[in-house]
């Protein structure tokens, strides 16, 4: 099928420099002496494209030969990283494509270094939606991943005095090599307006919508390249379109500025991601965005579906969707409406299809991060939608009074609608009303859904609550960003593992040998020059390659306590002030992350780490000893240099606050120690390395609850804890903001009057866990062990595993080759 691409898709070093001497002058149109780096990395990326598209076409064609069964991902966030590195890697071609960017006097490095990722997602969530296409992909199973193709993604993070400043990003402004537009590809979105009951022709009482407005959804499709396979996924991202472009004709009141307004109101649709990690209360353009791509989703599928000429009945055959949160839990009643508004099925074979359709997989326990919308609100946007859930809702409470017999207090607890002054639709139940699956991300947070917060539900449908341990690529986040590692592991145990993360295990016999130690400690020693280099040129901040590097690298949260960290950091800083003899391992805390602009507790913390950074960093008692450094823009292109630099992993949440966690799985697969609590997947990590190769400190989640029942007074800690006093007192005091005593004080005064997450609780285990941590650091050849150890047994945690799990006991779908 690909004679006409044969000249243009050669695999070898030479070929491959044609491409991109072709892509310069005709794609990019300069010619070689007048290039820019950015000419020549969009020449590279179209070369690498051309050798992308045939696969993916012939994907595409094989699936739809074999009718196969196909997962839809739905999210509103995909966190995908750069692609340029990734699809050289997946193509097989590193060594030509290296050996043809030399030829051309180029420098490859700098070259990936022009690629602006594509920011959209906020964090955890939207990473794991790109590792599970990845791995989707490589493990045969076809798949779409549907959501938005925001034009500003993840603001970018810049630290002014020590706050944080958010800037747009513009990562289309240089243009995106890596979609494909699809101009033709585009379904109509409606919003607002009423709806009206009429009979049918058989006299049936249906309902139409009148909606009030619409925009126009267009897909932009990105390939998704399976590692060492030929299948070769979508991506499919929706961007909005005014309904009707500049035909003011169409506008038949002649109003022209009314016009130019509505076309700016559809565009604005999926301008920016929403940058905070929890819902807002009511903002509607959320709620159009969530529809919107559901919408536009949903209509493709049905689409592609009809094709087949099958009867809809038979949907949830064809297709399962697994709802990334209950961000897209809307599909839940649009695809009722497809099915009995549209398509004149009746309610009840349209719920068997719509309930055997979708799966939900639930992302948090903190209770305002449950997705609610006000029902007025809805009303505005979705008036036929309102409707629909109202009718599941009371067929579902019907269904659970006769199977509860009895108990009508239950059923408010359930009930898809939450009564009260304003009251809301509650997304997480229509989701596990709507859904034949629910899941958690690792066992404890399951176990506590079931348990906590749905413990109806589970009382209801015993069999309906699942888990799947989140995972994460092993060939981004090992083979493409800890190139060191990677080329010792294939010296010593081969390249097995980059598709089969279990066979890591054969490290274990290497974890004594003296020899590989010291090769592991210079691949550590390299990895941590580069992080070294990368902190210089973001702050300009020196760190010693020497010290033992400490990284905590997340959204900045207060349920993920980088203040607990700080604690530790201050109490550090005044032992050492104190007593200059003290005999500690030099130390180099790393901190990365963004906080929700609207977050004041967060972003304060962002301060206050610079802050105490600025004074430790200036001191020269800490010269040699101390060092603190807050690297700005955390994201996916950082976290390649900041992961495999790491000695130490903080994942020091309050435990039952963390769902799982994948920052966690990424440190200790690039030979970590983690410092952490029994919270979400540290637990399974600490079972899988076994603890004696694990730092372990804090409450357990069921002493974090008791403690709660009892009440919790935080002062008493601080009280009887000298140490933990005097660094809350400095904070307090000035002592870090040039005198000023009232900065931190909303900080400190959060602490000492509540402490939500129970800081004060957990320091004097978290500091003396830490003394263990930089005496165990002294024995160099026993650290270096425990992090080969680290290494050898985390191969649960590749995404390859969990995706194996979700295709196994929640889609049920085979794989299908392509050749
Ligand atoms: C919802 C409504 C309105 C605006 C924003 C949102 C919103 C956006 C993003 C709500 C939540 C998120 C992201 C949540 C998230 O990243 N959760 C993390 O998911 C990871 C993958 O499962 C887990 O490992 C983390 O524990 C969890 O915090």
């Amino acid at each position: 099928s690909s004679k006409i691409q044969s000249t243009r898709v050669g695999m070898d070093a030479a070929a491959i420099k044609q491409s991109i001497l072709e892509h310069l002058v005709h794609t990019q149109s300069r010619f070689p002496d007048v290039a820019s780096e950015s000419d020549w990395y969009n020449a590279l990326a179209h070369a690498v494209r051309d050798r992308m598209l045939e696969r993916m076409m012939v994907t595409a064609k094989t699936y739809k030969a074999n009718k196969s069964r196909t997962v839809c991902y739905l999210s509103a966030e995909f966190l995908p990283g750069p692609h340029l590195a990734n699809n050289i890697l997946a193509l097989g071609i590193w060594q030509e494509v290296q050996e043809a960017v030399a030829q051309l006097g180029l420098d490859f490095e700098s070259l990936l270094e022009e690629e602006v990722e594509p920011g959209l997602g906020n964090g955890g969530l939207g990473r794991l939606a790109a590792c599970y296409m990845d791995s989707m992909a490589t493990l045969k199973i076809p798949a779409i991943g549907y959501g938005i193709r925001y034009e500003f993604g993840i603001f970018r993070q810049e630290i002014e005095d020590g706050w944080q400043v958010e800037k747009t990003d513009k990562w289309l402004s240089y243009g995106n090599p890596w979609e494909i537009p699809r101009p033709r590809l585009r379904f109509n979105v409606h919003f607002g307006g009423h709806t009206e009951q009429f009979k049918d022709i058989d006299g049936i009482l249906r309902v139409k919508w009148i909606p009030e407005w619409r925009v126009i959804g267009v897909a932009h499709d990105t390939p998704v390249m399976g590692y060492g396979v030929k299948n070769t996924n979508l991506l499919r991202l929706w961007s909005s379109e005014a309904a009707e472009s500049f035909n003011f004709q169409a506008f038949n009141t002649g109003d022209y500025y009314g016009a130019v307004n509505e076309k700016v109101t559809s565009e604005n649709l999926t301008k920016v991601l929403y940058p905070n990690d929890e819902p807002e209360a009511g903002k509607r353009l959320r709620l159009e965005q969530q529809y919107f791509f559901v919408s536009c989703s949903l209509q493709d599928m049905v689409r592609i579906y009809l094709q087949s000429g099958d009867p809809l009945d038979q949907f949830h055959h064809k297709y399962t969707a697994q709802l990334n949160d209950t961000h897209p839990a809307i599909a839940i009643p649009e695809l009722m409406r497809l099915l009995v508004d549209r398509n004149q099925m009746d309610w009840d074979t349209a719920w068997h299809v719509t309930r055997n359709t979708f799966a939900y997989t639930n992302h948090t326990l903190l209770p305002e991060a449950l997705e609610k919308w006000p029902l007025d609100l809805f009303k505005k946007v979705l008036p036929r939608h309102l409707e629909i859930i109202y009718e599941i809702n009371s067929r579902f409470l019907d269904e659970a009074r006769m199977k509860i017999h009895g108990l009508n207090g239950h059923l408010e607890k359930l009930s898809i609608i939450e009564e009260g002054a304003r009251p809301q639709v509650r997304m997480a139940h229509l989701a596990v009303v709507g859904s034949y699956k629910v899941n958690g991300v690792a066992e404890l947070h399951s176990e506590l859904l079931r348990q906590n917060v749905l413990p109806d539900f589970h009382a209801l449908w015993p069999d309906k609550i699942t888990n799947v341990t989140n995972g994460v690529t092993p060939r981004r986040f090992m083979l493409l960003s800890n190139q060191p590692l990677a080329h010792l592991l294939r010296e010593r145990i081969g390249c097995g593992w980059v598709t089969d993360l279990d066979s890591l295990h054969k490290l274990e016999a290497l974890a004594d040998d003296p020899d590989f130690q010291q090769q592991w400690q210079k691949v550590k020693r390299r990895n941590k020059e580069r992080l070294a280099r990368h902190a210089l040129a973001a702050t300009g901040q020196k760190i010693d390659p020497d010290s033992l590097f400490d990284v905590q690298v997340k959204r900045v949260h207060e349920y993920k306590r980088q203040h607990l960290n700080l604690l530790h950091i201050i109490t550090l800083y005044n032992r050492l002030k104190d007593n200059p003899g003290l005999d500690i391992p030099p130390r180099t805390f790393v901190f990365g992350g963004k906080a929700a602009p609207g977050y004041f507790m967060a972003k304060l913390i962002i301060k206050a780490i610079n802050s105490v950074a600025e004074v430790i960093n200036r001191d020269p008692d800490m010269d040699g000893r101390l060092r603190v450094v807050f690297f700005p823009n955390f994201n996916v292109k950082t976290a390649h240099c900041i992961y495999p630099g790491a000695d130490v992993s903080e994942q020091i949440s309050l435990a039952g606050k963390e769902a799982s966690g994948t920052g966690n799985m990424k440190f200790a697969l690039n030979g970590a120690l983690t410092v952490g609590t029994l919270d979400g997947a540290n637990i399974e990590i600490r079972e899988e390395v076994g603890k004696e190769n694990f730092f372990l400190f804090g409450m357990t989640e069921a002493e974090v609850s008791a403690l709660q029942q009892q009440g919790y007074h935080p002062q008493d800690y601080c009280q009887n804890d000298p140490e933990l006093k005097s660094a809350l007192d400095f904070l307090a005091s000035g002592y870090f903001s040039h005198g000023d005593a009232t900065l931190f004080r909303p900080l400190v005064d959060n602490l000492l009057n509540g402490d939500p997450y129970k800081v004060l609780v957990d320091y004097r285990s978290y500091v003396d866990c830490q003394a263990r941590i930089s005496e165990a650091y002294r024995d160099r050849q026993e650290w270096t062990r425990m992090s080969i150890l680290n290494v050898a047994r985390m191969g649960k945690f590749s995404s390859d595993r969990s995706i194996q799990e979700y295709t196994n006991n929640i889609w049920k779908i085979a794989s299908v080759d392509v050749f």
